[in-house]
């Protein structure tokens, strides 16, 4: 088991990497919390192991001008991410034959911040996200599970999160419950996800926020951020920023963002949503 777990660390160093190592670890499937989605769990392997855990930074600058937030400014992480990890995931399945290999991220059966929690990425803030000592919680998440044994990390010790409660505080409507859950209703990056039509007060929630898609506040606002504003070492994200949208770039460059899952319509609802209230 030694062996192996050296050589798949080895692989993800050279693969998993961009101007320096994304930060990488392994948990055992059986540590990570249940099932999200039943479609995407048909892809996982029928004796899932282990799960290797990939982060990939995404902080690329302050840019105060911006009217997206920032994980939606660079090309498409489900995209990107899922390259590297397809790449991975065939220099795995080249060196162990046997064993099967599926990737995943964001569309994932599994909770993901718990995944990387158990990696030893980091912890989980009271706004619910993955902070990493380096990258905060600026980062994506992304994952390999497979049917091969392998030596787990132990999660880092405490603390990450100093329960400051700034994430809560700044929170416009209090979608953080204090249990560590999220009252979707109230959060605004889940608003700008939203299809169809809009209450008024949920028009006014994008309003106020600037946003064209998303929401910053509760990852800015935390002090475990400050430090953390490291640019990422992925080329494909600093090299694809695009900080400000309007109709024509929002369609021009839908098949290569984050908001594209969701189809044009939404966008476009909500950059007109911004310009009617201007
Ligand atoms: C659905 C979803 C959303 C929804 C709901 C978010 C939510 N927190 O549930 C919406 C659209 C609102 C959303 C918004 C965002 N998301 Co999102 N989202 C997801 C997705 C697909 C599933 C999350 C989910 O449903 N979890 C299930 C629920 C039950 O889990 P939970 O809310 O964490 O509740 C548990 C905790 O409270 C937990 N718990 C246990 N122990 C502890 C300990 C502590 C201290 C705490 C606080 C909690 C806790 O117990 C609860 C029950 O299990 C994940 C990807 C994935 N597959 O995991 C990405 C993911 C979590 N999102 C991500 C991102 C980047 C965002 C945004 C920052 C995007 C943006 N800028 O707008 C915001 C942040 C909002 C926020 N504070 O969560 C990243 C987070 C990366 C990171 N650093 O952690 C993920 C991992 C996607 C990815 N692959 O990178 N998201
Ligand atoms: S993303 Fe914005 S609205 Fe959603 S929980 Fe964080 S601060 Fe609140
Ligand atoms: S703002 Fe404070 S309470 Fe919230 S995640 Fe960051 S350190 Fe934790």
């Amino acid at each position: 088991m030694q062996q192996n777990t050296e050589l798949v660390r080895a692989l993800a160093a050279q693969i998993l990497c961009g101007t320096e190592p994304f930060p990488f670890g392994i948990c055992t499937f059986s540590e990570v919390q249940s099932c999200l989605d039943c479609r995407a769990a048909q892809r996982l392997p029928a004796k899932a192991a282990s799960v290797l855990c990939c982060l990939f930074p995404y902080y690329t600058g302050d840019w105060p001008q911006r009217n997206i937030s920032r994980y939606a400014m660079v090309s498409d992480y489900h995209r990107i991410a899922g390259e590297y990890l397809e790449r991975f995931c065939e220099a795995l399945s080249a060196h162990f034959p046997d064993q099967s290999f599926a990737w995943f991220t964001d569309n994932s059966p599994i909770r993901e911040v718990s995944a990387a929690f158990h990696a030893g990425l980091g912890r989980q803030g009271k706004n619910g996200l993955l902070l990493h000592p380096v990258y905060g919680s600026y980062v994506f998440i992304g994952e390999v599970v497979t049917d091969l044994a392998l030596l787990s990390d132990r999660p880092l010790d405490p603390p990450d999160c100093i329960g400051c409660g700034k994430c809560q505080r700044i929170c416009p409507q209090g979608a953080l419950q204090p249990d560590g859950s999220i009252d979707l209703d109230r959060c605004r990056s889940h608003i700008t996800q939203k299809k169809g039509d809009l209450s008024d007060e949920e028009i006014a929630q994008i309003r106020a926020g600037g946003l064209i898609w998303g929401c910053d506040l509760c990852n800015d606002v935390c002090p475990m951020n400050r430090d953390a504003r490291r640019l990422t070492p992925v080329p494909e994200f600093l090299t694809s920023v695009q900080p400000v949208f309007d109709e024509q770039l929002a369609q021009e460059m839908l098949k290569d963002r984050a908001f594209n899952y969701r189809g044009k319509k939404t966008i476009l609802r909500n950059i007109a949503l911004l310009h009617d209230g201007e």
